[in-house]
């Protein structure tokens, strides 16, 4: 079994602009349509969709559980959310500018999470996971959750022998290489923050490599590095029309362990997660994929053994 971890989901309400969004004047809307959001949920859309159990994990607020479990039932996601008194899950509002101009997102304020809370999740952890499991934390932490919290959960994990894979970002990813977790995503400007002075990112990712079993290192435009079992890879994704990027990296990481989880194939989870990714761009919302497309696009996805 797959467990994603969404310690601070949130419902993604995307505003279709009819013009690109403008200070100082009423910008209009022509759609408004609802997803899911905090990325351990879209890892968990991405693995149902290919085929792989999987159960997401996390908090949600009490008061609007019925609307952030209508999305997730829309999206087929079988979960498993610890439910917060007197709050409701977050809202990412995503305003997409007409004719693929891009698009602007503001995240509202996180549900506040009690040790009684947190206790539950590591509770059900201690229960149910066992070395066969693979489990994902990602997104943004809710207050009051520490980095020392993340650090107690990742132990948790740990001690259960699961593959542990963080798609984290600031001081949540120095957690991760700190307790050497099992995979992790940095991207250029995460790598960047890592860097001590004189260090190229090269040296980082050497350096990254030998702590955490499986690496895969976002290089925007130039396609991404994945180093695992003492072999690395450059992978350069297929080149499509963009839509929307919201959720493109949850899609890739998703799909990635998804496929890893299935195969053990570290080539075949690399060429369907960016085939996913670059099919994901391609559509309006936070998560969907097609896998016609994906049928497609994996055949032009380049994975190019480095030295
Ligand atoms: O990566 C996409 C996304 O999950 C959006 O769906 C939106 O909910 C946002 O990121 C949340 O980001 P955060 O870092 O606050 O968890």
């Amino acid at each position: 079994m797959i467990y994603t971890i969404t310690l601070n989901p949130a419902i993604d309400r995307l505003i279709f602009l009819t013009e690109e969004l403008t200070k100082r004047k009423t910008n209009r809307a022509s759609r408004v349509l609802y997803d899911i959001g905090g990325k351990g949920t879209h890892g968990s859309y991405a693995m149902s969709k290919l085929g792989v159990d999987n159960l997401a994990l996390g908090f949600a607020g009490k008061e609007n559980k019925n609307k952030f479990y209508q999305v997730l039932e829309d999206k087929k996601i079988n979960h498993h959310f610890f439910l917060v008194d007197r709050s409701e899950t977050r809202e990412s509002i995503v305003m997409i500018d007409p004719n693929n101009k891009g698009s602007t997102m503001v995240t509202e304020p996180s549900l506040t999470i009690s040790r009684n809370k947190k206790e539950d999740l590591l509770n059900y952890l201690q229960k149910n996971l066992t070395a066969e499991d693979f489990v994902l934390i990602a997104g943004s932490l809710p207050n009051q959750f520490t980095i020392d919290d993340l650090a107690e959960l990742m132990e948790t994990v740990k001690k259960a022998n699961s593959f542990l894979a963080c798609d984290l970002s600031g001081e949540a990813l120095k957690v991760a290489i700190s307790k050497k977790v099992d995979f992790i995503k940095p991207n250029e400007f995460e790598l960047k923050e890592l860097l001590k002075e004189g260090e190229t990112v090269d040296q980082k990712i050497i350096e990254l490599s030998a702590k955490v079993r499986c690496l895969i290192a976002s290089q925007g435009k130039e396609g991404s590095i994945c180093c695992y079992k003492d072999k690395r890879y450059l992978i350069k994704a297929p080149q499509v029309e963009e839509v929307n990027d919201t959720g493109a990296g949850d899609c890739f990481v998703g799909s990635f362990l998804a496929v890893l989880y299935k195969t053990q194939d570290i080539e075949e989870a690399l060429r369907t997660a960016s085939a996913c990714a670059a099919s994901k761009v391609q559509y309006e919302d936070s998560s969907y994929f097609s896998l016609e497309d994906v049928k497609e696009l994996r055949n032009q996805v380049k994975i190019i053994p480095l030295a």
